[in-house]
Formats: structure tokens, sequence, C-alpha cells
């Protein structure tokens, strides 16, 4: 087997890369990457186009979800060409393995993105919701700041998955905390956004919890996806991992913002017409 600290402190799809990737493993993940930018570029469009289908109160988070898009569209463009860009096909072998390129892969560009996606995803529901016992500028504060500590731990921590598993796991727990934390806040506000909102919104907040827990869970899944794999305490270096790591992140991306940006719009236009905005009995909706 490698050195495990050939690499440095490079993440596990390069040491995966020291001995190749086949055909399968290699074009799957470049596909899945390139359609998790694609998505986001599409889903722009809508988010655009629904905007007047809401009352102007609730406009700034079909905004905020632009703004989601533009820079997860950006960064996970730059993801897939650094996945490209880190690998080359031997001949020999025919696999392909670390190229000498001069950028080995990481994820940190995932991680930067969620630096600015998380706070705005997290914001965006508090323009739909009425709270009812909570101060908006609190859960703003509180927000922010758990939601920014967990990605820098988690972002520190990365580096460390193959190099030192301990630091790895300290890192990852402490991010759990803040993560925890989010879950806690994010459950109050759907709870107090469904007192006296209109069936079919509170339908859909019901289902905005729900997708919200199972797609934040899928990032820490990925984030130990060395170790889910190999079940000790010694990274997986598997292709298989790898392959499964890509799938996971972009699933996760494209329910916690593109899917949720949606059902939010949804719940937008049923309160909307509850205060007598109705776009479907509208002259012109856009
Ligand atoms: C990390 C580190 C390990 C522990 C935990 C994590 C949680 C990450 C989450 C990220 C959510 C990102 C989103 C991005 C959307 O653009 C940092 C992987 C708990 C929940 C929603």
């Amino acid at each position: 087997m490698y050195l495990l600290n050939a690499l440095g402190n490079a993440t596990f799809e390069n040491y995966a890369g020291i001995e190749g990737f086949t055909e399968m493993a290699y074009q799957m993940s470049a596909h899945v990457l390139t359609v998790g930018y694609a998505v986001m570029l599409a889903a722009l469009f809508y988010f655009v186009l629904t905007i007047k289908t809401v009352a102007p109160k609730y406009r700034i988070s079909s905004v905020l979800s632009v703004v989601v898009m533009v820079s997860a569209f950006l960064l996970l463009m730059i993801q897939q060409q650094n996945w490209t860009g880190a690998f080359e096909f031997n001949a020999d072998t025919q696999r392909y393995v670390l190229g000498n390129a001069n950028d080995l892969f990481n994820n940190g560009y995932r991680y930067l993105n969620w630096l600015i996606d998380v706070p705005m995803l997290l914001f965006q529901i508090l323009f739909v919701v009425t709270l009812t016992s909570s101060k908006f500028s609190s859960v703003r504060n509180q927000f922010f700041f758990s939601g920014t500590m967990m990605i820098v731990t988690g972002y520190v921590g990365q580096f460390y998955e193959v190099t030192n598993p301990t630091l790895f796991f300290v890192w990852g727990f402490i991010s759990t905390l803040f993560f925890v934390h989010i879950l806690i806040v994010m459950k109050k506000v759907i709870s107090e956004g469904q007192q006296g909102a209109p069936e079919g919104a509170q339908r859909y907040l019901g289902m905005i919890w729900k997708l919200f827990f199972v797609a934040w869970m899928l990032y820490p899944g990925a984030y130990l996806m060395p170790y889910l794999f190999s079940l000790s305490l010694e990274p997986s270096l598997s292709e298989t991992a790898v392959v499964a790591r890509h799938i996971t992140y972009t699933v996760a991306d494209v329910s916690s913002k593109v899917i949720y940006g949606i059902l939010l719009t949804l719940t937008a236009q049923e309160m909307s017409k509850a205060d007598g905005y109705d776009y479907e009995k509208m002259e012109s909706a856009i």
C-alpha cells in the first residue's frame, strides 16, 4: 500500500489517484460534477422568472436564491475543472492517475462556496415565514455565527482526512456542534412559521423541514465517506468511495439549494394568495 503521507494533507481522492481510477469511476465523477453546476444555471432562470409570482415582501427570498445559484454555478464549475485537471489518462495502465498538474484535487471550493450559500439559505426562509416569538435579528445572527463556524471548522478538518484521523474527527465533531444548533433554530423557525399560515403554506413548510434535515445531513456523510467505506480508523481509498462522495455532494447541493428554493417559492405563492396577491388571476404575471 501507499505511504499514507506521500501527498501531505491532500484529500483521499488524490491518494486513490495514485493507483488511478477506472474509466467508469473517473467519467462518472466528471459527469456528476458537471450536472451539479448545470442544474445551478438552469435553476437560476427559474428563480428570476418566478419572482413576480410572489408578493413584493417575499421577493428577497427569490433574490437570495439567485445569489446562491450564481455563486454555486461558478464554484462548482471550478470544482469540476479541478477534478479533470488533477488526473490524466495513462495508456499503459488504462487508468486516470494523478498527473503532474500543479494543483491536486481538493473539495475546498465547495466549502468556500458554502461560506456564501449557507448563510443565504438560512436567511432566506426568514423572508418567507412570520416569526411569532423569536426575534428576526437574533435568529439571523445565530444562523450566521453557527453557519460560518460549522463550515470553517469542517474546512480545516477535511485537510486531515488521510494523514491525521484524530484531528479530522475532532474538527468534524466541533463542526457538528454548530450544525446541531442550526437544526434546533431551524426547527423552531419552521414551527413558528406554520402557526397562522394558510394550509397550503403549512404543508410546504412541513416538506421544507424534512428536506432540510435529510439534505443537510448528507454533507457530514460526504465528509466521513472514506471512513464509511472502511468502517475502521484507516480511510478507505476505494474509487467507489470517491464516486460516492461526488454523488452525495451533488444530490445534497441540488436538494439544499434548488429544491429548497423552489419549495420556498411555492410557500410564498400560497402566502401571497392569502394576502390577496394571486399571480394566477393577474393579467400579466411577469
Ligand atoms: C461538515 C464537517 C463535518 C461535520 C458537519 C459538516 C456539515 C456541513 C453542512 C453543510 C451544508 C452545506 C450546504 C451548502 C449549500 O450550499 C462541514 C461537512 C456537520 C451541513 C447546505
